[in-house]
This record gives structure tokens, sequence and C-alpha cells, in this order.
């Protein structure tokens, strides 16, 4: 591979990723290019901070699955998040008795709460055949996951590799075959997704530094 001047420009600021609350959901196609690049985006969440637990991983069956997984996933985080509320209150027992010195037995088993996700990281591969279906799948997952993260205020990162050739995808996930491995491109999708997050949340609050 040559060095060019592709690729993103890499930011000073360090993110935190150990606050972070991170959907991945991938589809099943092109399993062998599909395990590298979700391991490679894992891997860089890790380093950035994410803890084990603040990871979800899910799987569809092919790309064009993604776009309403990632809108029905954070849909579902916020319900989690909800109930997890619940949870803590009730383990808090506000009851007749609340002015008993001794806690209820329930407050030792309560749950921390789950938040919603910060950011949803949607990993599929779509390979070109012989037919359209290549440019269909492409045109409407592109535009649908973009369409979600706009609906939802949920950054989404594009995690879809649209290659015409095999060895193309297995290049861009760090498999291949030639002098070059490539690069993984989920090392990419992971940096993406913390720095968005955690930019998402700062805008949120009106921070811009
Ligand atoms: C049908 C299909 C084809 C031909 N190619 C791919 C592909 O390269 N990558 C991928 O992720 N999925 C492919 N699919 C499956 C569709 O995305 C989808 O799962 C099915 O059409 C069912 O809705």
């Amino acid at each position: 591979m040559s060095l060019g001047i592709k690729g993103p420009q890499y930011v000073s600021t360090k993110y935190d990723g150990s606050p972070l609350r991170v959907g991945i959901v991938h589809a099943r196609w092109n399993k062998v290019v599909i395990e590298a690049l979700v391991e490679g985006t894992i891997k860089k969440l890790k380093e950035l901070g994410v803890k084990d637990s603040g990871i979800v991983v899910q799987s569809v069956p092919g790309s064009y699955e993604l776009p309403f997984a990632c809108s029905k996933m954070i849909a579902g985080s916020h319900v989690q998040a909800g109930a997890s509320a619940t949870d803590l209150l009730g383990g808090l027992n506000f009851g007749s008795n609340s002015r008993s010195s001794t806690p209820a037995p329930s407050a030792a088993i309560v749950t921390m709460p789950q938040g919603p996700f910060d950011v949803v990281i949607a990993i599929g591969v779509l390979i070109k055949g012989s037919t359209m279906h290549f440019e269909y799948i492409c045109d409407s997952v592109s535009h649908a996951l973009m369409r979600v993260q706009l609906d939802t205020g949920v950054p989404v990162v594009f995690g879809v590799l649209t290659a015409l050739t095999d060895e193309q995808a297995l290049e861009r996930a760090g498999l291949g075959t030639g002098e070059s491995k490539g690069h993984n491109h989920g090392e990419d999708w992971g940096e993406a997704a913390v720095e968005m997050a955690s930019r998402t949340k700062l805008w949120s609050e009106g921070k811009f530094n």
C-alpha cells in the first residue's frame, strides 16, 4: 500500500472513553472480514478507555438490516435506562416505614443504571456482485444510517465497507494478501465513535472546547 494523503487526521485531544456506552451492530455477511473489523473496533474502543461493560454487540443477517437495528437499539437503550432508574428508586424503598434506620434488603441488590447509548457503530461488508443488489443496498443503507443519527441525535458511525472486490474488502480489514496486509478500518471506527460520543456530550452542554 502506498503512503498516500487519504485517511483521517488524528486530533491531538485525547478523549476518555471510560464513561461511554457504545452499541455495535454488525451484519453476518462476509464473515471473515466482519470478524476482523469488529475485533479492530473493539480493540480501539478499549485502548481509548471504553469498559467491557460499556460495549454491547448485536448482529443482524445483512447490511440492509443495519439502519433498523441501530434505530431499535438506540430506542431500547432508553427503555433500559428508564427501567434501571425505576429499579434504583424501588430499591430506595420510600415506603410507610421509610424512617426506619435499617435499609430494606432489596436496596443491596439494586443494579446500577444502564445509560442510553452514547454512540452506535454499524458494521457491514458489501461486496459487488453481478447484479444491481450492491448499488441498491449501499445507497439505502448509507442514507438510512445518516437519517438514524439525525433523527435520534445519537451519532452513528458508518462502519460499512462498500468494496468492488473481495481483495478490497480484505485489505480494509487488515487481511490483505499482498505485500501489505492493509489497514483495519475498524480501528478508525472505534476512534470516531469515542470522539463523536464525547463531543456530542460536550455540545449538548453548550461546551465547544
Ligand atoms: C442479499 C445480499 C447480498 C447479495 N450481498 C450482501 C453483501 O455483500 N453484504 C451484506 O451485508 N449483505 C448482503 N446481502 C443481504 C442483505 O443485506 C439483506 O440481509 C437481505 O437482503 C435480507 O434483507
